[in-house]
């Protein structure tokens, strides 16, 4: 598919930007500054797309098509700029305008703000789903929270992390329309009574509550071709009350204004979560008021149409992205019978028929639960609504399996304990037709332990999405020259069926495409060396082998491994053991969450062994060690091009799916990887000889874990390899001036605390290595293999993903659920 649709002329677009300097921003037309630019370039977007939402909003109106909201605390969009241009079909209009003027798109694409909505792979894929639903002209709109502090910006101190604000909102944000008009008023708080009514029964009355109102910001979403354009809405919190004028007069100008700030600190700032940490009141009222706003919303849009709710699943699905957002299941049958007056089991089926759930994550610590006591505090209706549904629940359970009280503590939404708490999995499970793992083996994993017990209840209920990207940002705005080729290759048709990518299989061994190939890779790798030689003062060679590690920092993601092998690799080298015969270069770059001891010693220990290898003469040029900072969406986009080896090597079992990973093949970088999440269904696509698979299998792990047999002590004593990587460690060969500094590695090892297998994979790791090492070398059959993982990366796109949501969860015809 082309952009077809009504392309702005690049006369048009001169004005429009001339109109916005003049009008919006109040500069003379000839502005060169960058930052004017950017802004009135993005006005000139959104007056097009504004246009557009109206007409895409009455075509959606006439046909009464089904849609599709997808609830997420997370939204990483990354810069809009480049993305919204490629969609509209603009890009290259905008390009050569502003060339013609001397101006360069990529410093003007620099001055936008790159918002942190998110904390890594759940918000970027939210965000990638939302490109691919208005390019496959899906009516799917995002809810999301108006954070004024993004994820926090990081900094780097003596190789340790600082964290600093992310005031991205300082600025102005051209993008965003606040919608006033559209705000709506929930209620929080308060306690609740029960009034006999006419028939001698007792209804609850919720009472005392408090009020926040609920302030839509909308960006707009346009699609490949800029047919469609849909929205995100990010809602901000203020207070019902501007301030308390009796106060005020009386001279408490502080205390006046308290239940505004009380009201606005709700939408603050996003917390930086790799693990839910119970307890945290703030977060639960966060979650609470993402869901009340945005059912108010979906509720009021589909009344506008219709009389009653009998229609509602046939034109809403809802889809809650992760556990977050699962208070939707309480507040729905809220809405539907204390507002809607509609009895009981009809509002179930609804709230069932509407809801579907996506689960992210099987780490145990990250499955979010609520003390009960704090949910009484704050929504106490919605906990009576939790019980009545828990109670109805268990009752059918047990109708089928008399006796087992086993079952029922295990299915339960409430845990028992001396902190009773509400298990947010379970009640999205409960009230939802369908849940979906985002990988092959995640939903294996989630059938047969996590959520076993109801897939033994409900079988029907789940299914498997394997994550995807969107090709458009991940491919065609990160990576041009490739874009470029690829299309004078095989045609443009895969920017909107990445499927088309198989035309490129011929190609793998034709000595001009490769060469071509291979010189884009090189160009890419040339500029990332300049980022870093800008932001590092480090010198890197751009031949050398490009070994990226970038994601959140997590034990289960084993950086550890990595940093072992540099090590192990480097001590070899200085010893005398090793002759280089590849040059390397090692990236990093993630955050740690800031409460997370052992993900910050991570980067301080990642720090301190780049500068010891970065400066040790005796290495020359044959390792260098670089952890870039403050990773984001738009450091992604530059790092990612650039790799020729993509390191995926968590602990098996554990990486629900990754996405990264994705963004790797795509851009024509080999993977290194464990058989974990996606990982496996890259295997299965690229072919065995095209990836290079490691370690322990999932079901391995799991078996050892249950059997309790890993010792990590044991591989110390018999791996000479593992010895020497945590003497170094013991022996402070890279914390010379901070003693003692990383030896908490060693202990742990030695005591048998390595609960992410690291030195069980260590040894197949460090082969698995070598074998890339003479790979590398090989280079002409390097980059066959890096064309064809780009050739076979098709099943990975987004639209693929939506594809499946569409057909397997949105448009399922469900039927009413048993239970
Ligand atoms: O599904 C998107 C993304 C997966 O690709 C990652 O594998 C997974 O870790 C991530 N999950 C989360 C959930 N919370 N935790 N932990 O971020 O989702």
């Amino acid at each position: 598919m082309k952009p077809t649709v009504n392309k702005i002329s690049k006369s048009d677009l001169k004005a429009s930007i001339d109109y916005h300097l003049r009008c919006s921003l109040c500069k003379e037309p000839l502005s060169r500054e960058n930052r004017d630019l950017f802004l009135s370039t993005a006005f000139s977007l959104r007056d097009r797309m504004a246009e557009k939402i109206l007409q895409t909003e009455r075509r959606y109106q006439a046909s009464q098509t089904k849609r599709v909201y997808y609830l997420s605390l997370e939204f990483l969009i990354g810069r809009l700029l480049g993305n919204t241009l490629h969609n509209l079909g603009m890009f290259d209009a905008c390009r050569e305008l502003l060339t013609e003027a001397g101006i360069d798109i990529e410093e003007v694409r620099e001055q936008e703000n790159d918002p942190g909505l998110g904390n890594g792979g759940l918000g970027r894929l939210a965000a990638c789903f939302l490109d691919s639903m208005a390019t496959l002209d899906i009516a799917g709109f995002g809810y999301g929270i108006h954070y004024e502090y993004g994820l926090f910006k990081q900094e780097i101190d003596n190789g340790y992390q600082r964290e600093k604000p992310d005031n991205w909102l300082a600025d102005l944000n051209p993008w965003e329309i606040k919608r006033t008009d559209e705000k709506c008023i929930i209620p929080i708080y308060g306690r609740i009574e029960h009034f006999q009514d006419r028939d001698g029964g007792y209804n609850p009355m919720w009472l005392d509550w408090k009020l926040i109102v609920g302030i839509p910001f909308d960006i707009p979403v346009a699609g490949y071709g800029g047919k469609t354009v849909n929205w995100l809405r990010l809602y901000g919190a203020g207070s019902s009350a501007d301030f308390d004028i009796q106060i005020f007069n009386e001279g408490d100008y502080f205390r006046a204004v308290e239940q505004k700030v009380a009201s606005e600190t709700i939408t603050k700032m996003l917390y930086p979560l790799d693990t839910i940490k119970s307890g945290k009141e703030l977060r639960l009222v966060q979650e609470y008021f993402l869901v009340a706003c945005a059912l108010k919303d979906i509720i009021r849009r589909y009344l506008k149409n219709n009389e009653n709710f009998d229609r509602f699943p046939d034109q809403a699905a809802i889809q809650m992205n992760d556990t977050h957002p699962s208070l939707a299941v309480a507040e729905l049958m809220r809405l539907l019978v204390d507002e809607y007056a509609l009895p009981w089991e009809r509002a179930w089926e609804i709230t069932q028929q509407t809801l579907a759930y996506t689960n992210h994550t099987v780490l145990a610590e990250a499955l979010e639960k609520w003390p009960v006591a704090l949910l009484e505090r704050v929504i106490p209706r919605h906990l009576q609504i939790i019980h009545e549904i828990n109670h109805r629940f268990l009752e059918k359970v047990a109708g089928r399996h008399p006796g087992d009280v086993d079952l029922l503590r295990r299915v339960s939404l409430i845990q028992e304990g001396e902190t009773k708490m509400v298990r947010m999995a379970h009640l999205a499970l409960v009230g939802s037709h369908s849940v979906n793992g985002v990988s092959a083996l995640h939903t294996d994993i989630l059938k047969q332990d996590n959520f076993s017990d109801f897939y033994a209840l409900w079988p029907e209920r789940f299914v498997n999405i394997t994550n995807g990207i969107t090709q458009r940002r991940w491919l065609l705005e990160a990576n041009p020259r490739l874009a470029r080729l690829i299309t004078d290759t095989i045609s443009d048709a895969w920017i909107t069926d990445l499927s088309q990518l198989r035309l490129l299989e011929p190609y793998a061994d034709q000595a001009i495409f490769m060469d071509e190939f291979s010189g884009i890779k090189r160009a890419n790798k040339q500029a990332l060396s300049k980022i870093i030689s800008d932001t590092l003062w480090l010198s890197i060679d751009p031949d050398s082998l490009f070994d990226i590690h970038v994601k959140r920092i997590h034990e289960y993601k084993r950086q550890l491994l990595k940093i072992m092998h540099i090590i192990h690799e480097y001590l070899q080298i200085v010893r005398g053991e090793k002759t280089p015969t590849v040059a390397k270069t090692f990236i990093f770059a993630g955050k740690a969450a800031p409460g997370y001891w052992v993900a910050k010693q991570m980067i301080k220990l990642i720090h301190n062994v780049g500068q010891v290898i970065n400066q040790d003469r005796r290495i020359k040029d044959a390792m260098k060690v670089v952890f870039l900072p403050d990773y984001s969406v738009s450091l992604a986009e530059k790092i990612i091009p650039a790799a020729d080896l993509s390191e995926q090597i968590s602990m098996a079992g554990q990486e629900a799916s990754g996405t990264g990973n994705m963004k790797f093949m795509l851009n024509g970088a080999l993977t290194v990887g464990t058989l974990d999440g996606a990982n496996v269904e890259m295997l299965e696509e690229a072919g065995v000889d095209n990836i290079f698979i490691f370690g322990l299998k999932a079901e391995e792990i799991a078996d050892m874990i249950k059997k309790n047999t890993y010792r990590s002590r044991e591989y110390y004593h018999r791996f000479p390899e593992i010895r020497t990587v945590l003497d170094a460690f013991r022996d402070n060969i890279f914390s010379p001036d901070e003693q003692g500094l990383f030896q908490w590695i060693y202990h742990r090892m030695m005591n048998n605390e390595d609960p992410y297998f690291h030195l069980m994979d260590f040894s197949p790791y460090l082969q698995v290595q070598d074998q890339i090492e003479a790979e590398y070398r090989d280079s002409a059959n390097w980059t066959k293999k890096t064309i064809l993982n780009v050739a076979r990366s098709g099943k990975f796109s987004s639209d693929r993903a939506i594809s499946d949501y569409n057909h397997l969860i949105w448009n399922k015809k469900v039927l009413n659920g048993s239970l």
